[in-house]
């Protein structure tokens, strides 16, 4: 079986690991649209496009489902791709609703990119769950994914220093949890932890992605709970730009997570 893993960058890496922990005899092919990110910061119709044409190349490579590993790439374009799609689009957006439920007490904080804090699809999931308008703060980063993809999860100061400057100034309230809605951020998880003051809970929508690719692809009941990671996994890399280094990276991020 072979799954396409689709994102702007490296950021959906984290969420082929979840996959990969549910799946882990799948072969992946990973697409990262690394020429044309951000995409955070463009516009819609743009991330459509972009997101068609990886959907297209995965159908050429004989893919039986594809992951939108990318919030961004979900918010505008999993609708209209589903309309004509061949085999199963599984798409990520914030866990919302997972925050909510496992604290039911203080705020929840959403970090995102520009372009899913001001979608439609984020408008209508805090509409639909209850408390979430009143206890939900949506805060987008730009430039936080550059950072990420500029240095993977060996960073120096420089994420501390953009918490710091840019979100710590926002916040309303210091948030029981925070939602991690843009793939990127889960590489930097602890950083942001240290920044709220170690106490905050971190969310994010990654098992519930793969527990959502198993059970379109029809695979029976599903485990209770994901297996370790598997020692060696079928993982091979495509980057629209950089190629070689971008590779290079990610293999060597996959490499340190399965230890
Ligand atoms: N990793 C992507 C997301 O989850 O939204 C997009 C990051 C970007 O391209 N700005």
């Amino acid at each position: 079986m072979r799954i396409g893993i689709f994102d702007s960058g490296i950021g959906g890496l984290s969420t082929l690991l979840a996959c990969l922990r549910r799946l882990p005899d799948a072969e992946y092919l990973f697409y990262g649209d690394t020429a044309n990110a951000p995409y955070g910061d463009q516009d819609p119709d743009t991330v459509l496009r972009l997101t068609r044409y990886a959907y297209d190349w995965f159908i050429a490579a004989g893919a039986d489902a594809v992951v939108l590993a990318c919030n961004s790439a979900t918010s505008a374009a999993v609708a209209p791709l589903r309309e004509r799609a061949r085999v199963p689009i599984i798409g990520i957006e914030p866990a919302v609703k997972k925050a909510l439920d496992a604290h039911p007490e203080g705020g929840i904080l959403l970090l995102a990119t520009q372009l899913t804090v001001s979608g439609e699809k984020l408008r209508a999931l805090l509409a639909r769950l209850p408390g979430a308008s009143e206890r939900v703060q949506a805060v987008a980063c730009p430039g936080l994914m550059e950072i990420v993809e500029s240095q993977g999860s060996s960073l120096d100061g420089s994420v501390r220093a953009y918490l710091e400057r840019y979100l710590l100034p926002q916040l309303r309230e210091t948030p029981r949890a925070v939602v991690l809605g843009c793939t990127h951020y889960c590489w930097v998880d602890a950083h942001i932890q240290a920044a709220l003051g170690g106490d905050v809970a971190i969310v994010d929508g990654n098992d519930g992605v793969a527990r959502q690719l198993w059970r379109r692809l029809q695979l029976g009941p599903l485990p209770a709970q994901a297996p370790p990671l598997p020692r060696s996994a079928r993982v091979h890399f495509h980057f629209t730009s950089d190629n070689a280094d971008k590779t290079r990276l990610a293999t060597d991020l996959l490499a340190r997570s399965e230890v």
